[in-house]
């Protein structure tokens, strides 16, 4: 009866799936990847947010074999999407859980053989306030993880509270801006400011900075002005099955 008891059954029984949000190069147009975000259709409830379940799985061992299940599917798109001719990065979140599981790292190079694909097609998504939550493992994680050669990028950054010298040490590719900043900058000059100082601090740490939540052309133009690199919102694409994600990728090419 309970949603927790349904999780468990959900994984098996092919109730969940992804989608993929498109993420824009702000220089050139192009499409530089997708975010995979993981959908529960209910048989009952219909679609339940990731917001309501996740929750529940990390306060559960559930966190584990529903991280590994979402690794395992974007890499099977990413794979079927190669063997179509395209090449294309899919960025997974993980939670704070999955950094601290000692098999983490060693299940996840499993999955990457299993795939065949290269390991710079699978990017991570790891939040801010998670690694704040065990700085010292989290750094020991990320390091092992990208020795993989797998890509990372600190998501929501800007609600979370690393310190320079912190954000210094991690072995990341990219920021994430948080959508809260990125909605509300081209009304209010005070989170235009903090967009500003996010591109210029990830820049001089030769990061890429991604802006997420960009919900009209006016807040992409004023990011591209930016130097924004990259951007992802409802004003390029919302979050879709995989079968419309490759037509998107048809009509890139
Ligand atoms: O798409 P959206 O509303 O649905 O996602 C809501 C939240 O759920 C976001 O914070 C997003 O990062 C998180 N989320 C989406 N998919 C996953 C996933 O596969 N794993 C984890 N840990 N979080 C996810
Ligand atoms: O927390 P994380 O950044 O992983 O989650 C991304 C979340 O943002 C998902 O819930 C996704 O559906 C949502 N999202 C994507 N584009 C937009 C947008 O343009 N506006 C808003 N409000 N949400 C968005
Ligand atoms: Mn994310
Ligand atoms: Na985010």
């Amino acid at each position: 009866l309970s949603l927790q008891s349904d999780l468990a059954h959900a994984i098996r029984s092919g109730e969940l799936a992804l989608y993929y949000q498109p993420k824009i190069s702000l220089t050139d147009g192009s499409l530089s990847g997708f975010e995979a975000l993981l959908r529960w259709m209910h048989p009952k409830r219909g679609m339940v947010s990731p917001m309501q379940f996740i929750p529940l799985a990390e306060n559960t061992e559930l966190i584990h074999p529903l991280t590994r299940w979402v690794i395992r599917e974007a890499l099977q798109h990413v794979a079927h999407w190669q063997a179509r001719g395209r090449s294309v990065p899919v960025a997974v979140n993980i939670s704070v859980n999955n950094l601290h599981d000692p098999a983490f790292v060693e299940d996840l190079a499993t999955m990457l053989t299993e795939s065949r694909m290269p390991p710079g097609l699978l990017e991570l998504e790891v939040t801010e306030s998670a690694l704040m939550n065990h700085p010292e493992l989290a750094l020991q994680r990320l390091n092992q993880i990208r020795a993989l050669g797998v890509v990372l990028y600190i998501d929501d950054f800007g609600t979370g509270f690393s310190s320079l010298a912190y954000l210094k040490s991690l072995p990341v590719s990219a920021l994430k801006i948080d959508r809260v900043f990125v909605a509300a900058m081209t009304e209010h000059a005070q989170d235009a400011l903090i967009v500003q100082s996010t591109i210029e601090l990830a820049h001089n740490f030769g990061l890429q900075v991604i802006a997420e939540g960009v919900e009209d052309y006016e807040t992409a133009e004023a990011l591209r002005r930016l130097g924004c690199d990259i951007a992802q919102g409802y004003c390029f694409a919302r979050p879709m099955p995989a079968e419309e994600a490759r037509a998107w990728q048809l009509s890139d090419e």
